[in-house]
C-alpha cells in the first residue's frame, strides 16, 4: 500500500516550529473561501458543505474565491493554514488609493452599470472605460451590463444602442437586462455558466438584484427601493461567492463610488484600451502614450474614425488624472 505524504502544510510547520499544538499535525483539507468578514471566513469543502474558519495571522489578504488548507483544531474551530496559488486576484484602490484584493481566480468581470434617464449622456460611458481598464490590467474578460433598461423609453434605447455597439465592436459583450422585469436574465446566465464571474460597478445600480435573479432561491440582500439616486449607500457589504445551477460561480461584491486608477502606471493605462494596441507598434516611439508624441498611429486612428473619439478621450481623462 502505498503511503501518502503528509501535506505540503503540515510538513513545513513540523520542520518550523515545535512549539505547535499538537491540532496542527491533524492532516489539511481543501476548501474555497466563500465570503470574508472581518477575521471569520466562510470556508466551501470538496462536498460542498460550509464550515465557519479563521486565518493564521501570516495569512492576512485572503479573499473571496481563494484555494486553502484548513483543519479543525481539538477544540473545533476551523483554522485556515495555507493558500494555494492564485490564477487571477481582482484589486481595486480604496478611498485612500491603496489596492484590496477583491476576488482571486476569476476569469470574467461584469461591469454592471445603470443608465441615468434625466442625464444627457444616459451612460456613463468614462466610468465603464475605467472598469475596462481594471479587467485588461487583471486580465480578465470584461462583459458589460447595462441593468435597468426599463428606466429607459423606447427612444432613449435607440440612443443607447450605438454606444454599446462601440463597445461590442471592440471586443466587449454587452448585454441590456432589467432585473425588476427579468429580461436579458437568460442571456446573463449563459455569459456567466463554465466562468468565475465577479460582478463590479457603483452602489445601486443592481449587482445582487441581477444576483437574485440568477438564483431566486437563494437569500440575498437587496437595497431599499427609495434609496432612488443610489449613491452614498452600500447595501452588500460582503463579498460572497454564488455556486450557478449549470457549472461556474457568480461573486457579488459591494459596489464602489468611483473606480479610481489611481494606482495605474501610464504605459499600462495605455494597454488597458484595448483597441489601441493593433496601432500602438505604428507609433514612432516604442514608449508612445499616444497623448503629444508626434507620429501617433493611435492618434491618427482616432482622427480617421477608426478609434472611437469617446475612447479616446476616456483615455486622455484618465492618463490626465494620473499625473495629479
Ligand atoms: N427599476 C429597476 N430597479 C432595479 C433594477 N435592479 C435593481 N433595482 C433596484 O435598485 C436598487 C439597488 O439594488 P441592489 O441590487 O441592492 O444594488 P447593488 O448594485 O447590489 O448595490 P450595492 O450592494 O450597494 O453595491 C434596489 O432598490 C433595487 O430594487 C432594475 O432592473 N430596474
Ligand atoms: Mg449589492
Ligand atoms: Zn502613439
Amino acid at each position: 500500500m502505498a503511503k501518502r505524504p503528509p501535506p505540503q502544510h503540515a510538513r513545513n510547520q513540523r520542520s518550523s516550529s515545535a512549539k505547535t499544538a499538537p491540532t496542527d499535525s491533524l492532516p489539511g483539507r481543501n476548501g474555497l473561501i466563500i465570503s470574508h468578514y472581518g477575521q471569520t471566513l466562510d470556508i466551501e469543502d470538496d462536498a460542498g458543505e460550509l464550515h465557519r474558519c479563521t486565518a493564521r495571522k501570516k495569512l492576512d489578504s485572503l479573499v473571496c474565491g481563494d484555494k486553502v488548507v484548513w483543519q479543525t483544531t481539538a477544540t473545533g474551530e476551523g483554522v485556515v493554514v495555507a493558500l494555494q496559488a492564485r490564477q487571477t486576484l481582482l484589486v481595486r484602490p480604496d478611498s485612500r488609493g491603496a489596492l484590496k484584493p477583491i476576488a482571486a481566480n476569476v476569469d470574467q468581470l461584469l461591469v454592471v452599470t445603470a443608465p441615468q434617464p434625466d442625464s444627457q449622456a444616459l451612460i456613463d460611458t468614462a466610468l465603464i472605460d475605467r472598469y475596462l481598464v481594471a479587467a485588461e490590467l487583471s486580465r480578465l474578460q470584461a462583459v458589460i451590463v447595462i441593468n435597468k433598461i426599463d428606466l429607459l423609453d423606447k427612444a432613449q434605447l435607440e440612443r443607447v444602442t450605438p454606444l454599446l455597439e462601440g463597445y461590442r465592436r471592440i471586443a466587449y459583450p454587452v448585454l441590456f437586462t432589467s432585473a425588476k422585469q427579468g429580461h436579458g436574465i437568460e442571456a446573463m446566465m449563459t455569459t456567466l455558466t463554465g466562468h468565475i464571474s465577479v460582478f463590479s460597478g457603483p452602489s445601486g445600480v443592481g449587482k445582487s438584484s441581477l444576483v437574485k435573479a440568477v438564483l431566486p432561491e437563494r437569500e440575498i440582500r437587496i437595497g431599499a427601493v427609495s434609496s432612488a439616486s443610489g449613491a452614498g449607500r452600500h447595501t452588500t457589504t460582503l463579498t460572497t461567492l454564488y455556486h450557478l445551477p449549470h457549472g461556474g460561480s457568480l461573486i457579488d461584491s459591494p459596489g464602489v463610488r468611483d473606480f479610481g486608477l489611481w494606482h495605474a502606471d501610464p504605459a499600462d493605462l495605455a494597454r488597458g484600451f484595448v483597441e489601441f494596441q493593433r496601432f500602438a507598434p505604428s507609433c514612432r516611439f516604442a514608449d508612445c502614450l499616444h497623448l503629444a508624441e508626434p507620429d501617433c498611429a493611435v492618434r491618427e486612428a482616432v482622427a480617421t474614425g477608426v478609434i472611437d473619439a469617446a475612447r479616446y478621450d476616456s483615455y486622455r481623462r484618465i492618463a490626465e488624472s494620473l499625473q495629479d
